[in-house]
């Protein structure tokens, strides 16, 4: 007989004990995008305790929809990386492509088998900060936000903050708005219009940290450097995602 309070109990208890083994940890990355996902996979892989706190029921960011919705990822550069996934990618004509939804899927499993843990629905919507260093995010409830209740979120330290919110670099411009960055101009210079060539290079080269303990990858990394966006491409979000990992690691 199934008793509908244990499936209560059970639900409740498992999620509580895994939140609180969470809420001390080596690196928060928000936003589980590709550079995200990535991000995590080799952090995790080299034993750093990761959390990935994403907004949307879904992991997978922009990824699942392709191109115009058409579920399919063409990439130019870092389809190794897709590769070790699991993800079959398919060489033609000096590119490589994938089915999105195949990508998405394990680049979730692959974060999720080195060791990561993703809470899905959870907001980052501030961050905290000890002697001009950024030490935790502070999140809610997606739904809480979205309905705009007046309820307080809670805290997780972490040693280091990647943002990884793709176009909207959301903890970024908390943190600009509050403080200031550490780049040349100390401002989010705002993502620029469609030049994939450009985009794709930029967003691997302005993979950064912009204030102490706080790192910007993918789409972020162009939009606070004032770089263009690159449409359904991606392999500069891997790129972007593997070289942000391997600069936290060098510093935790
Ligand atoms: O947008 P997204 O996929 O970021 P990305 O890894 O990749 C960009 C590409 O998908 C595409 C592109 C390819 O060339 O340009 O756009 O840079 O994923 C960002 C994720 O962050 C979540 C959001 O729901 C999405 O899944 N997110 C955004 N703000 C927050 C957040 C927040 N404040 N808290 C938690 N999650």
């Amino acid at each position: 007989m199934i008793r509908d309070t244990e499936v209560t109990r059970l639900i409740v208890e498992q999620f509580s004990k895994t939140f609180l083994e969470h809420i001390h940890i080596d690196v928060a990355i928000v936003g589980a995008g590709p550079s995200g996902l990535t991000a995590a996979r080799y952090l995790a892989k080299a034993g750093k305790k990761v959390v990935i706190f994403e907004r949307k029921l879904s992991p997978g960011g922009g990824m699942w929809g392709g191109g115009i919705g058409y579920p399919v990822i063409v990439l130019k550069q870092g389809h190794e990386i897709l590769e070790e996934t699991g993800t079959k990618c398919v060489e033609k004509d000096g590119y490589w492509t994938a089915n999105s939804i195949e990508a998405v899927a394990k680049c979730v499993a692959a974060a999720l088998d080195s060791g990561a843990q993703i809470f899905n629905a959870m907001s980052v919507e501030d961050v905290m900060v000890r002697d001009g260093r950024i030490c935790g995010v502070v999140v809610n409830w997606s739904a809480i936000m979205d309905v705009g209740l007046h309820v307080d979120p809670v805290s997780i330290e972490a040693k280091a903050v990647i943002d990884a919110t793709g176009h909207d670099c959301d903890i970024t411009r908390i943190v600009e708005k509050k403080y200031g960055l550490n780049t040349p101009t100390g401002k989010i210079e705002g993502e620029k219009s469609m030049w994939a060539d450009e985009g794709e290079r930029k967003t691997v080269e302005h993979t950064a940290e912009v204030f102490p303990g706080l790192y910007v990858t993918g789409m972020a990394a162009n939009a606070v450097a004032g770089a263009p966006r690159m449409g359904p491409i991606f392999g500069g979000m891997l790129l972007s995602g593997k070289k942000v990992a391997e600069m936290v690691m060098e510093k935790i």
